[in-house]
């Protein structure tokens, strides 16, 4: 069945603030503002995870509902959902980093995720 505008909207804004829960703490650590969390691989493979989902979260008819951050053109581009498969891979590679252990590359791979992360915000969100 069709999911109504505004429970598509509902479901990506739980699957950004689900990003934000599972990235949020490598993220701090690669800053240096936290300790790594004991499960880091597994919250990178949910980010994995949410990246695979997230496309399903833009349907039809959202794109104009007022409390969405993600700006109109987002819906007619034809580069919006590539980035989608890059998040992904770019959460992979952090999975594979943080069941190594190797602070370095854990952070090199943090900054892989977070490339993904800017470059769609930079062109298709709001604020
Ligand atoms: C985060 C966060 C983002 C990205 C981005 C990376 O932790 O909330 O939006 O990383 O800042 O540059």
């Amino acid at each position: 069945a069709q999911q109504k505008p505004e429970e598509t909207l509902k479901m990506r804004q739980g699957l950004f603030q689900a990003v934000r829960m599972n990235f949020g703490p490598i993220g701090a650590f690669a800053q240096g503002k936290g300790d790594l969390p004991a499960d880091a691989a597994a919250k990178a493979e949910n980010v994995a995870a949410l990246a695979r989902m997230l496309p399903m979260a833009f349907g039809k008819g959202s794109e104009a509902l007022s409390g969405s951050n993600t700006k109109a053109e987002a819906f007619t581009s034809a580069d919006f959902l590539k980035g989608f498969p890059m998040m992904e891979e770019a959460a992979v590679k952090l999975a594979a980093a943080a069941k190594s252990g190797d602070a370095e590359a854990i952070k090199a791979a943090v900054g892989g995720v977070g490339k993904t992360c800017k470059g769609c915000h930079d062109t298709f969100r709001k604020e």
